[in-house]
Order: C-alpha cells, then structure tokens, then sequence
C-alpha cells in the first residue's frame, strides 16, 4: 500500500467520520459505491465487488478506518499528480540535496546521486548529462535546472 501524506490521512478521518453516522468506527460497504461515485469513479457492481473483497479483509462486511484508507490509497495514488504538487515534491527533494542550503546543488553532488540511481553509468555518460543540465555552466545545479532534468523539460 502507498503510503498517505498527514494531509490526506485527516482528509479520509474527516471522510470516514461523516460517512460513520452512527459513529461505530466502520462504515457499511454498501457505502462504498456512493463514495466512489462522488470521488468521480462510477464503477460496475462486478468491479466495486472486487475492490470491496480486497479492501475489506477480515470479511466483515463493514470497513474499519484503516480498510477506508486502504481503498482511498488505492483510488488517490492512481490520480495524476498535478504540477504543483509535483513541483513541491522536487523542491523537498532538492532541499535534501541542498543540505546547506544554498539554494544550488553542486555538479559532484548531482553526478553522486546518479551513480546511487545507475550504478552502470560511466564517467563519460555522467560528463555529457551534467554538461546539459549545467546548462549555464556554472559548475552548479540550481533549483530551474534540477527542475528541467527532472521534468524533461
Ligand atoms: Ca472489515
Ligand atoms: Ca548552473
């Protein structure tokens, strides 16, 4: 299971909250398809049956918050990114790089964390990629740089 950011756990408790009238600490999943439906996903019975067996893994009929978040992962990692969200997930990533934060990586840096990601790239390989993404030569990578390397742009 992909994992949920904070924000999204509370989102689901809030979720799961409303839809646990009763407030038992399950919801019925006979609910599911509606929930789904207002999520934007209008599944067949046969499907929604299947997700339903999946996600409800004791067998019991009710799902218990941690079965909700199961079945929400399934539904919101599957959603595109959109590039606001993904630029800020590459601006924590450079910050991890950047640890004293100088708002730029070094080249040495950078080629280190492409050897980590391809242990079979050599010298020359990294030579010829850092020199296009050091697009300006500066023997740094700055935040629009790591950007375009990572978005291809
Ligand atoms: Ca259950
Ligand atoms: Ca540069």
């Amino acid at each position: 299971m992909e994992e949920l950011d904070k924000t999204q756990l509370q989102l689901l408790k809030n979720a799961f909250d409303a839809f646990d009238h009763e407030k038992k600490g399950v919801i019925s999943t006979d609910m599911i398809g509606t929930i789904l439906e207002m999520l934007g996903h209008e599944l067949d019975e046969d499907t929604l049956k299947e997700i339903i067996n999946e996600v409800d893994q004791d067998g019991s009929g009710q799902l218990e918050f941690s079965e909700f978040c199961e079945l929400a992962a399934k539904f919101l990692t599957e959603e595109e990114e959109d590039d606001e969200a993904m630029i800020k997930e590459l601006k924590e990533a450079f910050r991890l790089y950047d640890k004293e934060g100088n708002g730029y990586i070094t080249t040495d840096v950078l080629k280190e964390i492409f050897k980590e990601l391809d242990n079979t790239i050599t010298a020359d390989d990294l030579d010829t990629m850092i020199e296009e993404i050091d697009s300006d030569g500066s023997g740094t990578v700055d935040f629009e740089e790591f950007l375009e390397v990572m978005t291809g742009e």
